[in-house]
């Protein structure tokens, strides 16, 4: 049979959901796309982006970044998504009746990564184009990032809009012709690099929950550097000012300024914006946002953009066995796309 979309609870248990690969049933179990050339005119296409970064010399430990199996989180994130539906009895919104999802399948990685940023930069391209909000799941940062919003820029007839959530800047100084392909620093560098791509506006980038020690003191004066400016960084201080006055309007308040103008509006999400309590299987750092913030902040960025012009959502470095944290970002996926419905209505 083919499967119905928006499916059914018994698809899910009966194991009646489309298949991405093998076992991997696609993102929510939505409709495989058959190419991105292809989207057969959803509103939604979900891209994977199976990279992995260098995964630092194991005798630092717990101290460096742990980035093995990023190359698999595309596939466990989908697996982890099926008890997912899209409707939001709190806002009262079914997104996927509303939204029309399509999984892509995963880009082609290339171990010369310039062919691999330009296979995803087109990828996505491809599906702004064809009118449809990309939804991408790392891999690392570079790939999904840089390249990511390199395509939502390419297909926007303005300035895009950049709301990133990350407790570090990843914003450290040098060139990519500089870069040793064999060590390539991409997810200490790319929040940096994106203010050279055309299309990204630094005057437009946000960047929130920024925090804690393993940013170094010239985190915020490179970005200002760039042209951010210096009351778009909303580091921890910030968020707590913003919990006393009211998470919720502050959310607001802030997005609507940075999204007038925009051609586009682009979320990218590095878990460890999150606070270290929030999920059992993967914490980086302590004071941090909390999933209903982000769900929130999702929500009214999306929903100030609408339709036309939200640019889509970007999850990166997502551990492949994290599965709370997937969890926590389908949340946040699905508050963003209901954004999008809300502000139809
Ligand atoms: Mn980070």
């Amino acid at each position: 049979m083919t499967p119905s979309w928006p499916r059914q609870g018994h698809q899910v248990s009966q194991m009646l959901l489309p298949r991405h690969y093998g076992s991997v049933p696609t993102l929510f179990g939505a409709p495989s796309a058959a190419s991105v050339d292809d989207l057969g005119g959803a509103d939604v296409a979900f891209l994977g982006i199976p990279w992995q970064a260098p995964v630092p010399d194991s005798r630092i430990g717990a101290a460096g970044a742990n980035y093995f199996g990023t190359n698999l989180t595309p596939h466990t994130f989908r697996t982890n998504s099926v008890k997912y539906n899209g409707y939001l009895p709190e806002r009262d919104i079914d997104v996927f009746a509303a939204l029309r999802l399509v999984d892509c399948g995963d880009v082609a990685i290339d171990p010369d990564l310039k062919v691999t940023f330009e296979t995803v930069a087109t990828a996505v391209e491809k599906i702004a184009r064809a009118g449809a909000i990309p939804v991408t799941c790392g891999g690392n940062s570079g790939p999904s990032t840089y390249a990511v919003v390199k395509g939502v820029a390419a297909a926007a007839d303005g300035p895009v809009a950049v709301f990133n959530f990350d407790a570090h800047g990843d914003n450290q100084a040098g060139e990519i012709e500089d870069d040793d392909p064999k060590l390539p620093p991409w997810g200490g560098t790319w929040a940096r690099r994106i203010h050279d791509l055309p299309g990204v506006d630094p005057a437009r980038y946000l960047h929130i929950g920024l925090r804690g020690p393993r940013n170094n003191a010239g985190t915020i004066e490179r970005f200002l550097q760039k042209g951010v400016r210096r009351d778009h960084i909303y580091t921890y201080s910030d968020v707590v000012k913003a919990r006393r006055a009211g998470f919720e309007e502050w959310a607001a308040s802030v997005v609507t300024s940075v999204i007038e103008g925009a051609a586009k509006a682009w979320i990218v999400i590095d878990p460890d914006s999150l606070d270290m309590s929030v999920c059992p299987e993967f914490g980086d750092e302590p004071l941090g946002l909390y999933p209903e913030e982000i769900c929130w902040a999702a929500y009214q960025v999306s929903k100030a953009a609408g339709r036309e012009r939200f640019g889509g959502i970007a999850l990166t470095a997502i551990p492949y066995a994290a599965m709370t944290m997937h969890w926590i970002m389908q949340y946040i996926v699905i508050y963003a796309l209901a954004g999008v419905v809300q502000s139809d209505r």
